[in-house]
């Protein structure tokens, strides 16, 4: 049970004023009183299609990150792992060699401690940094770690309390060498000289370079670097320092381009420059920076994201580590505290997995300790990377999604071979033979040096589904660079496609042929349709979007007069006979067809991350709360499942329903580590999580913006700040008993508001001065006011 919890903050009945980088309402950090456990990459244990699952790695050890790289911290004190991760590092994988998120570098400290004592590790939220304290004879030991994105460097400090006690040696080791695998061999050679060990060698298959540097920075006492004979083992050994800083850099000479996506195997990363200058580049400019300049802009860098948002629910901190707290909620404690961390940890790892500049977040986010990754650490597009960037949207993150773009465009030729392809075998009478006219297709699976194609498993609708981020992107940016140079595009070509993918029914209708609902089987095989309901509505949203897009740049373009034809005969909502949404036309009670329980609920995406489903629907609202219902809690689902359930059920306006699949998450599906799993480890189930609290205290979907649209009973009095509303609305509100107390309303673009609230025509609107702003009544529950661009609202309820 719980111990005694620390009242640290008073946060729930005062209406938060201060909006952006203020300080937040509480501090947010996993801490135990344990290193991690460390077997050296065990992979006894085996789940999910036989992905090997490291309980220490996956349970126990915690993550840093800065979008190029990825850290996963043992926090040891007898041999310290720190197991590094790179993103654009890849080796063959399966899925016919298209490429697979592998193991960078494993850098052991050799310390020696044994018999520490009031151990205790850390990895803070409020800052991105993890630390290591302990006493060991006499002696109080620290350690402090952080991922820097300005410098695109891990930094390492190690203190004593006592003078020249810092003795140890650090020890870098290449994982998964396998001289003479065929067409997939690793090479690599570690060398130490002087204060700098470099880590260097080539992937075969893509014919990638990689190279990494430890320089290692002794204050007191003395370095020494030693070399074996087989080139693999160079060390460096300090003995009697006061402190210890250790730099680490990693890269490799992926280039994000055309070319990765079109070249084979061997070509795509041939030529490029090999990544050592830029390596030591970096390593001496942080060098000369100093760790404490690092550290002041690390932090600065982190918390202009961070802090946008705070959330709080409770004013209690826990005052027990972070895997006991887990374990008291997990048979049955409440906890406000520990849901509020796990929101703030969605927002923290994809800051640490997905920034300008790096690829975006995968299945794992930016970490990997395995030669081959869970899917391959993947781009998975028939839900996990839409889920990744959910709540890069309404947890005021949006530039993080930037990442996604540049890898988007980058296999965007590709993806339009692709859609020849796809089209000149199924609908060959449609294909066009101008260039580029048939658009851009995108199945499935996805990694940084290839693509796949729909089909299969996964319907034409999965690309909707995708360019459903793009005009997201923009709605809650309204940056008309963004939607003129990416949303537009991105939704033209793919309108191109998907309007090929159609063909005439019997009865009139338009129907994606061949059609099928992400994943799921009839009578243990895959179920191929025509016209399914998630094909139909995913067609419908990004056809919706695109002349929504086009209206607003007053685009002329002929094909939009296809468009606006053909969106009126997609038919894509049917009810049945159980009163249920129907995932299939073909469908009379529910599950006739397909998995009744299955973890898909793709038909569901018309309500969320799609629109057409909604609260001026209430018909189809129904419908979708009776399929939903059905779908039921099978213990078969994975993670984001239940998080794309609690999202859903958010839209629903059914607060309990979410919470419930939110402490779901919680209680089955999260890790001590606070990591998400399907099992094995996978983030989305993280980052849809964040996404779907944020969607129980805000939405903005339905073209208003309704603060607590789905608050549980569990969350009665509370407060937030900083959430993002479409039209780049940040959204602040406290409420107490379930009901709003207070709001306010930055305006960033200066567009018209219009808020949705019980009763909320008598309430009292003011701007920052206090003077009274006028609103029309729209009606007695909804009001829309003119802003200006920078201006802040409040608001009070009656
Ligand atoms: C989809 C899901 C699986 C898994 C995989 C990475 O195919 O159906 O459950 O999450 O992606």
């Amino acid at each position: 049970m719980l111990r005694k919890a620390i009242v640290f903050a008073l946060c729930l009945l005062s209406l938060p004023v201060a909006m952006g980088a203020g300080k937040l309402n509480k501090n947010y950090s996993l801490w135990y009183e344990r290193p991690a456990p460390n077997r050296g990459s065990s992979y006894d244990k085996v789940v999910s299609r036989g992905f090997p699952f490291d309980e220490d790695w996956e349970r126990w050890s915690l993550p840093l990150g800065n979008g190029y790289m990825g850290v996963n911290l043992f926090g040891r004190t007898d041999t310290e792992r720190i197991q590094i991760s790179e993103k654009t590092l890849g080796n063959m994988g399966p899925y016919n060699g298209r490429g697979n998120f592998t193991n960078f570098a494993e850098i052991y400290l050799d310390i020696f401690h044994n018999g520490t004592k009031g151990y205790r590790r850390e990895l803070r939220l409020d800052d991105a940094i993890s630390t290591v304290a302990y006493e060991h004879d006499g002696v109080n030991y620290f350690r402090e770690y952080f991922v820097s994105y300005p410098a695109n460097i891990l930094a390492v400090k190690l203190t004593a309390d006592a003078p020249g006690a810092l003795s140890f040696r650090v020890r870098p080791v290449l994982p998964y060498l396998h001289p003479g695998r065929e067409n997939d061999d690793r090479t690599g050679t570690v060398h130490a000289s002087g204060d700098l060990i470099t880590m260097s060698g080539k992937m075969e298959y893509m014919n990638l370079d990689y190279e990494g540097q430890v320089k290692v920075l002794n204050f007191g006492g003395s370095l020494s670097a030693r070399n074996n004979a087989e080139g693999d083992g160079g060390t460096i050994e300090v003995t009697g320092a006061d402190s210890v800083v250790i730099l680490i850099a990693a890269g490799t000479s992926y280039v994000l381009n055309e070319g990765v996506f079109a070249l084979p195997h061997d070509e795509k990363c041939k030529g490029n420059e090999h990544p050592h200058r830029a390596v030591s580049e970096r390593i001496a400019s942080a060098a000369a920076k100093g760790y404490d300049a690092l550290k002041a802009e690390h932090v600065a860098d982190y918390q202009s994201l961070f802090n946008r948002v705070d959330l709080c629910l409770t004013d209690e901190v826990p005052a027990i580590p972070t895997d006991k707290l887990l374990r008291a909620y997990q048979e049955g404690a409440p906890s406000p505290y520990l849901e509020e961390l796990f929101f703030q940890y969605g927002r923290y790892l994809l800051i640490a997995a997905s920034r300008p500049g790096s690829l975006p977040a995968n299945l794992q986010g930016a970490w990997t300790q395995y030669d081959f990754s869970p899917w391959s650490g993947g781009y998975w597009h028939n839900i996990n990377v839409q889920m990744n960037y959910w709540h890069a949207f309404n947890t005021n993150l949006t530039e993080l999604f930037e990442p996604f773009v540049n890898y988007n465009e980058a296999y965007r030729k590709a993806a339009q071979n692709n859609a020849v392809n796809y089209i000149s075998k199924n609908n060959p009478e449609a294909l066009s033979p101008v260039e580029g006219e048939n658009g851009w297709a995108i199945g499935t699976g996805a990694s940084a040096f290839g693509i796949g194609s729909p089909g299969g498993h996964s319907g034409p609708g999965t690309g909707g589904f995708t360019t459903k981020m793009y005009w997201d992107y923009y709605d809650f940016t309204r940056d008309p660079e963004i939607l003129e140079n990416h949303t537009y595009p991105a939704l033209l070509g793919m309108a191109k496609f998907l309007s090929k993918t159609l063909k005439p029914s019997e009865d009139g209708w338009l129907l994606a042929d061949p059609s099928s609902s992400p994943e799921n089987q009839h009578n243990g095989v895959p179920y191929q349709t025509k016209g399914c309901t998630f094909d139909q509505g995913m067609i419908w949203e990004n056809f919706h979007d695109l002349l929504a897009a086009a209206k607003i740049l007053k685009k002329k373009d002929p094909f939009l007069k296809v468009v606006e034809e053909q969106i009126t005969k997609l038919d894509p909502v049917h009810i049945g006979a159980s009163g249920q949404l129907k995932e299939y036309r073909e469908e009379n009670h529910y599950s006739d067809i397909g998995d009744p329980h299955h973890r898909h609920i793709s038909h569901l995406c018309l309500v969320y991350p799609g629109t057409l489903i909604n609260s001026t629907t209430p018909q189809w609202e129904e419908g979708a709360r009776v399929a939903l219902k059905m779908r039921g809690e099978s213990p078969s689902l994975k993670g984001w499942s239940m998080a794309h359930r609690q999202a859903t059920w958010a839209r629903l306006k059914d607060g309990n329903q979410a919470y419930k699949f939110y402490r779901m998450i919680l209680t089955d599906k999260v890790m001590e580590n606070l990591w998400g799993v399907h099992p094995p480890f996978q983030i989305d189930a993280n980052f849809g999580g964040a996404a779907g609290v944020a969607e129980m205290l805000l939405q903005s979907h339905a073209g208003y913006i309704e603060p607590l649209a789905a608050l549980p009973d569990n969350w009665r009095d509370g407060s937030f700040t900083g959430l993002k509303a479409r039209g780049n609305f940040d959204i602040s509100a406290s409420w107490k008993d379930g009901s709003l107390t207070a709001m306010s309303i930055l305006s960033n673009k200066g567009e018209t508001c219009r808020l949705k609230l019980d009763g909320i025509a008598n309430a009292a609107l003011t701007d920052a001065a206090g003077k009274p702003v006028k609103f029309k009544e729209l009606a007695p529950d909804m009001i829309e006011f003119k802003t200006a661009p920078g201006a802040t609202y409040r608001l009070i309820p009656n």
